[in-house]
């Protein structure tokens, strides 16, 4: 070889590797980039070429293996689509009718993905943008189906009964105790006509009333069913370790994960996901009480509930009939569309009963899952005989008490005795939240006693 000639390869070498450069904008690979909103579905797709052909190869899951494979997704699905460079040819991903495009990789094995809501059903391409791969090739299809509403009207309650609230533990030594809980993705009624697409613990909201003993030995067991899309964890507020527990429960769809924790402390305490978005997983219904008995139990009531408090954040307003959708928007900016106890809008008013008779002792668990509003709690018409402010069993109750701040987060046991038969309602003194479905019915029958209560005949 000639100087001449060793010139010219530099010179050419060195134009294709400004053109290289040039060619490929921001990001060509490395780490995924990572991204704020959860996603509800995610498809990996791997690039291939053969000869002149270039096409996406499906990585994983149903699609594994299939070339250029058709995509499923709902109405309103978040959809993430994870692109691995199989050739080493620079490349991207598109969706031009949905306005998004990935970055583009180049280089084997670098990666490169895209994020997208599909609001609407219907069909859409998926493909490579750079000049003629579209053409050898490189496109696909994303479904995008009805939503079905058929089904609305058989979906089965997801709102936990307020009376079942597990046995005392009464006079019992500590032990060793095990909780199964698995995390349930489902959809449940929301309002009158709505559905929502919950997450749950055991399939209810909020998630079973756990009941131990201060001293025992817990083990919790938590469960994420192969049907799931995403992983869940638990942490519980009663728990001193790591998390509450929540580094250590991070289970992906299939896979089950345990710990154990020393119940040290007695108290009413809350339970939810920690799986990042939080926010996102408890809004969904991930929250639930354990209360932690002293030595010796509680002292024994009548009646007793189990009540929590949540916030849904959905892409329309109350009133929307079909399925509604997360707003990502309005859970970050704080702006609920629907208030609740146990998670639907008719939980405590039609789908269960709360009764008691004139002279007996109600208990009421109240927690707040939230994920954000304080609530002030309030019974109308009745006045708290003892608050276990905040939840503590080992401060003095708070007598006579209104209305009760109960933060996220945080729970407050309240007893009173009903005096006068009716039906009391149970709310957030907040009371824009009443329209927007935060009420309750404590029915009480028995006798009037006109000394309590009497109204007087009208006047002249
Ligand atoms: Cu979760």
């Amino acid at each position: 070889m000639t100087a001449r000639q060793r010139n010219l390869l530099i010179a050419v070498a060195l134009l294709a590797a400004v053109l290289a450069l040039a060619l490929l904008p921001g990001q060509t690979g490395g780490n995924l980039p990572p991204t704020s909103e959860d996603p509800d579905v995610t498809f990996t797709l791997r690039t291939d070429m053969a000869g002149s052909r270039m096409h996406f190869v499906g990585e994983g899951g149903d699609i594994d293996g299939q070339v250029n494979p058709s995509l499923s997704a709902q109405p309103g699905d978040l959809v993430r689509i994870d692109l691995i460079n199989g050739d080493g040819a620079a490349h991207d991903i598109a969706i031009p009718d949905l306005d998004a495009r990935s970055k583009v990789m180049a280089g084997k094995q670098s990666t490169t993905s895209v994020l997208f809501r599909v609001s609407q059903s219907g069909e859409y391409d998926y493909l490579c943008t750079l000049p003629g791969h579209a053409a050898a090739g490189m496109q696909g299809k994303i479904h995008v189906g009805a939503p079905t509403a058929a089904a609305a009207p058989a979906i089965a309650e997801i709102a936990h009964d307020p009376t079942r609230v597990g046995e005392p533990v009464g006079a019992r030594a500590p032990r060793a105790i095990t909780f199964d809980l698995a995390t349930i993705e489902r959809p449940g009624p929301l309002d009158s006509g709505t559905t929502y697409h919950y997450w749950t613990f055991n399939s209810t909201v909020p998630g079973p009333f756990l009941r131990a003993r201060v001293g025992d030995t817990i083990t919790v067991n938590l469960s994420n069913p192969r049907e799931s899309r995403h992983t869940h964890s638990v942490d519980f507020h009663a728990v001193t370790g790591p998390g509450g527990g929540a580094e250590v429960t991070q289970v992906a769809p299939g896979e089950t994960r345990s710990f154990t924790f020393s119940a040290l402390k007695p108290g009413l305490y809350v339970y939810h996901c920690a799986t990042p978005m939080v926010a996102q997983h408890i809004s969904s219904g991930m929250y639930g009480l354990i209360l932690v008995e002293p030595e010796g139990g509680l002292s024994p009531v009548d009646r007793e509930f189990y009540v929590m408090q949540g916030e849904f954040y959905t892409a329309s307003a109350r009133g929307h009939r079909g399925e509604q959708i997360l707003s990502p928007e309005k859970l970050l900016n704080e702006r609920p569309e629907y208030f609740t106890f146990n998670g639907t809008t008719g939980a405590l008013t039609e789908t269960h009963r709360m009764e008691a008779s004139v002279g007996e002792t109600v208990r009421i668990y109240f927690g707040v899952g939230g994920p954000n509003a304080t609530s002030s709690f309030h019974v109308i018409g009745e006045i708290f005989d003892r608050v276990y402010d905040q939840g503590s069993l080992t401060s003095p109750p708070l007598t006579d008490v209104q209305t009760t701040t109960v933060a996220p987060g945080g729970a407050t046991l309240v007893e009173f005795e009903v005096d006068y038969p009716g039906r009391y309602m149970l709310v957030d003194h907040a009371l824009s939240r009443v329209e927007k479905g935060l009420v309750g019915f404590l029915h009480v029958s028995g006798g009037a006693d006109p000394a309590i209560f009497k109204s007087q005949p009208a006047g002249g």
